[in-house]
């Protein structure tokens, strides 16, 4: 995208923004990329040197639990050094500005929406800072320290699981209604930092096409939500969140 092409686009969706009554933002892994937090699909389907069906799915989790905790807790180690970046402050800025009208629905479990300060987020697939005793169903904030990997819930002495949507898992029936209320209630949607290739997360982007919503994507190149956007905002979202942000005056 050539920097006039960005100017005219950034314009547009600002015109569009000013006007807005309702806002739901998608935000996926990267948002977080320029906090340090590795993406997904940039390690063409490994994931720190994992396959993701052994160390992101219930089979792996039955099969090789030890292998999973390892993998979660170098995630924590990973998250525990990162900041939030501009990107997750301008959304921070702009759900003041919108304040109960805004909801940020994230499919990152880094945490780092919260951490910025952005208060109504739905965390669809869960949280690297949060357990769940198989026994008694209990979610525990865990902090973002390594665990050992046997943890125990202090409610009823159970074994404890990342409180993760792995593939293959439902999401949390209420949270993910919430988040199509946002989607299907929303007059414009902010989709940033995602490859929109995970479902039922990636669905939220044509519901909200097909209420007549507005679409704004901010990626680094165009991905499956890009057919549904009305505007694409393509370079760093922490570069161009504010950027953005600074147009709303
Ligand atoms: C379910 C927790 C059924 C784990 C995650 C075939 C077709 C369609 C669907 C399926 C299928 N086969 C299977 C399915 C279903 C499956 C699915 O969608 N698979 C995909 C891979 C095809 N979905 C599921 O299994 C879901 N559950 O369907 O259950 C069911 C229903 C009812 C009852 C019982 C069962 C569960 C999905 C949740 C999985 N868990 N996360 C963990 O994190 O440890 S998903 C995981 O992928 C993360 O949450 C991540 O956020 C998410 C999506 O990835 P992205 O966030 O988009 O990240 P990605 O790397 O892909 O892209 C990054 C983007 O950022 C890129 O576009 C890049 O260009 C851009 N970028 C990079 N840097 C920047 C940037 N943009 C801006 N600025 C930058 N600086
Ligand atoms: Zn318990």
């Amino acid at each position: 995208m050539t920097a006039e092409e960005l100017e005219t686009a950034l314009e547009r969706a600002a015109r569009w923004l000013r006007v807005s009554e309702r806002v739901c933002v998608l935000t996926g892994a990267g948002v977080s990329a320029e906090s340090g937090v590795p993406t997904f699909r940039a390690s063409d389907g490994l994931w720190e040197g994992h396959r993701i069906e052994d160390v992101a799915s219930p089979e792996g989790w039955d099969r090789n639990p030890a292998l999973v905790w390892n993998f979660y807790n170098a995630r924590r180690a990973n998250v525990a050094t990162v900041k939030p970046n501009p990107g997750h402050f301008a959304l921070v800025a702009m759900e003041d500005r919108w304040d109960d009208r805004f909801c940020l629905v994230t499919q990152n479990v880094d945490g780092l929406h919260l951490e910025a300060g952005s208060v109504n987020v739905l965390e669809i697939h869960g949280s690297l800072r949060k357990t769940r005793c198989l026994g008694c169903g209990a979610v525990a904030n865990c902090g973002i320290e390594p665990l050992s990997d046997t943890p125990d819930c202090s409610v009823c002495g159970g074994r404890l699981r990342p409180h993760i949507v792995w593939f293959g898992e439902g999401l949390d029936d209420d949270v993910w209604m919430k988040a199509l209320e946002s989607a299907d209630q929303c007059d414009t949607l902010l989709v940033v930092g995602t490859s929109a290739v995970v479902h039922p997360a990636a669905s939220l982007v044509p519901i909200a096409r097909r209420k007549g919503a507005t679409v704004i994507e901010f990626n680094l190149t165009p991905t499956d939500a890009s057919v549904y956007a009305d505007v694409g905002l393509y370079g760093p979202s922490g570069v161009i969140l504010p950027k953005l942000l600074q147009r709303l005056g």
